[in-house]
């Protein structure tokens, strides 16, 4: 498929997508997104994808919101079925069983900052800046914003930044638990791919059961988390991967993971 709105890689088994409309700072669009959808619907099913990077287009943005030339046309009606939409998007990549690695490679704000919560973590440059500036537009944040950030940075942190709608810092965002890892621009997707390449030599199954483990842990009671974990744990002990990985550890070999 011929994208309009992202451009869309796969290399070295890292799916690479970029929101490039720099010239709107990659404010996300209806049809941005659901090029979103196809391109990482493509990775979740591509077992030769092991991770993926999701990053802006241009140097000053990742993603500076949803598009406000749309917003304003919205309803009620219009307005729930977009929020709806787009959070169906975040969902895919939260749960793409597949680690997703945001590079904020400037304004994160609105739905760009939701949509690098939804990702599996995040890394900033440090001329970075994030924000939820929704109320400012008379909105809340729609694509999550008031779930995902509070479960991430504490429900206190999470008020202060979605009643303010200040900017906040790439420094400030490390600070807060809200990215991972601050770093220069230039070595921002180098080291992305860095941690790629430590997941992908990881067995894909265990990858992928661990991911779940904790998403779905984070909204189930303790017991519940752990009868969870337990389940996929002895999943784990029925792949070969396991076998493999135990082996080659008691041999003194590098393992090598086929992922079933
Ligand atoms: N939508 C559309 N166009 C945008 C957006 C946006 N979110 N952000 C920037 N642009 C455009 C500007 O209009 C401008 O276009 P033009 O050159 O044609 O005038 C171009 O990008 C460059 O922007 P600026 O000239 O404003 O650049 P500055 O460096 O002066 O400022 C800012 C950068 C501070 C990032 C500023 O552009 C800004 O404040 N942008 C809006 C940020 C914002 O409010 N984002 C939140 C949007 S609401 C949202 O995301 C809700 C998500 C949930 C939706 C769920 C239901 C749909």
């Amino acid at each position: 498929m011929a994208f309009e709105n992202i451009l869309f890689e796969k290399k070295n088994g890292i799916g690479y997508v970029t929101v490039n409309r720099p010239k709107a700072l990659n404010a996300l669009t209806m049809a941005t997104m659901e090029e979103l959808r196809t391109a990482f619907t493509d990775i979740q099913r591509d077992s030769a994808v092991r991770t993926a990077i999701l990053t802006g287009g241009g140097d000053k943005a990742f993603v500076a919101g949803a598009d406000i030339n749309e917003l304003a046309q919205q309803d009620a009606v219009s307005g729930k079925a977009f929020a709806h939409r787009g959070q169906a998007v975040l969902d895919l990549i939260e749960n793409l069983g597949k680690p997703v690695i945001a590079c904020i490679n400037g304004f994160a704000l609105g739905g760009g900052c939701e949509l690098a919560l939804a990702c599996t973590m995040r890394l900033a440059s440090e001329s970075a800046k994030l924000g939820q500036p929704e109320v400012k537009l008379g909105i809340v944040p729609g694509y999550g914003g008031t779930q995902r950030l509070s479960r991430l940075v504490g429900k206190g942190v999470a008020m202060q930044l979605v009643l303010t709608g200040e900017m906040i810092s790439a420094q400030e965002a490390l600070r807060i638990g809200l990215v991972n890892e601050v770093v220069p621009a230039g070595e921002l997707m180098a080291r992305a791919e860095a941690i790629a390449a430590k997941i992908a030599v990881n067995a894909p199954l265990a990858v992928q059961y661990a991911l779940e483990a904790v998403n779905r842990g984070m909204e189930v009671p303790l017991a519940e988390g752990l009868f969870l974990e337990a389940t996929l744990f002895g999943a784990c002990c029925a792949t070969a991967d396991k076998t493999e990985g135990t082996s080659a550890f008691l041999e003194k070999r590098a393992a090598q993971f086929q992922g079933k």
